[in-house]
């Protein structure tokens, strides 16, 4: 439309929004249109939008908000394209988490880096990650964000994509966000719930710095359970089973136990690693489980 603007929505305090503006780089405060809450749309950080800019001290509105390439519900952010998934040797990497995570990202189209931290400790985990999720094309990076070792590396796969950290609690997400970014946001979990008392929700928040755009969401498990996923879906979000689909004595296989699977011949040939695919099988009866259950 005549006069709108278009930019990217960084934080929502209250009824307001922080949107920096795509052609000059400069933040602009708004509100949303009335329109939004009837139709139950909030606008989120991460979001796409076009606005009328404000005039002196008059804030300007959020006009529409432009279609979302992803979604995440908790927190509610919108467009993340990578997801960083952290796990460290302390606490011991919980894999099948990290395996739930990657196969959200996929299902959404985005793409996914494993931040293996706390290498200061263990240089042997990014090692035995990497052997695991190379082939299903996914990069992992040992990094120490107390160290500050092999944050360049990880920095430059982060670079020009709107990112996202997750991963299990005391992973080092907060310290990792901070080392990434040169912030000082919280670490440990007690001390941010000390900090936030009882009733303050906390809002995510793009970050964008050196390069750099970053939702800080460092304090939030970002993994909404999915519900009623049919089974046979699980399997098209594992890259490494996609050259062996089609390939196996069954048409329907979800590359169980079936006789003739390509996908189990691949694992014994060492093209697919035998823990993705162990892991894969446990979700896979979850999911089954939840499906027979569907109606309950
Ligand atoms: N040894 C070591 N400890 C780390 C590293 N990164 C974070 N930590 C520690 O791990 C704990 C959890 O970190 P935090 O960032 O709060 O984890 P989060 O729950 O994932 O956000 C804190 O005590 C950090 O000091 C690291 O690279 N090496
Ligand atoms: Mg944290
Ligand atoms: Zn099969």
């Amino acid at each position: 439309m005549e006069g709108w603007k278009t930019g990217t929505i960084l934080r929502g305090i209250g009824s307001f929004y922080t949107v920096r503006e795509d052609e000059t780089g400069e933040l602009q405060t708004l509100r949303a249109k009335k329109k939004f809450r009837r139709e139950h749309i909030s606008p989120l950080a991460g979001d796409r939008v076009e606005f009328t800019p404000g005039e002196g001290e008059e804030h300007g509105w959020i006009e529409s908000i432009l279609p979302r390439k992803t979604l995440c519900l908790r927190p509610p952010v919108a467009n993340v394209e990578t997801l960083v998934i952290v796990t460290a040797p302390v606490p011991e990497a919980d894999l099948l988490l990290t395996d739930r995570q990657l196969a959200r990202a996929f299902s959404q189209g985005m793409k996914a880096i494993l931040a293996v931290n706390k290498s200061d400790l263990d240089g042997e985990l990014a090692e035995r990650l990497r052997a695991e999720y190379a082939p299903a094309g996914v990069p992992v990076y040992a990094v120490s964000a107390a160290r500050g070792t092999g944050l360049d590396a990880l920095r430059a796969a982060m670079e020009g994509s709107l990112c996202c950290l997750t991963g299990q609690s005391g992973a080092g997400k907060s310290t990792l966000l901070n080392a990434l970014l040169g912030l000082e946001l919280e670490t440990g979990e007690i001390s941010r719930k000390i900090a936030r008392g009882k009733n303050t929700t906390r809002q995510a928040e793009l970050i964008e710095r050196d390069g750099l755009r970053v939702m800080d969401t460092a304090g939030f498990s970002l993994l909404e359970p999915e519900k009623n996923l049919p089974p046979e879906e699980l399997k098209e979000r594992y890259p490494e089973f996609r050259p062996w689909e089609g390939k196996c004595r069954f048409r329907e296989c979800l590359h169980d136990r079936e006789p003739g699977c390509a996908v189990a011949e691949a694992v014994q040939a060492g093209q697919i690693h035998p823990a993705r695919h162990e892991r894969y099988r446990i979700l896979l009866a979850e999911i089954r489980e939840n499906w027979r259950n569907r109606y309950d």
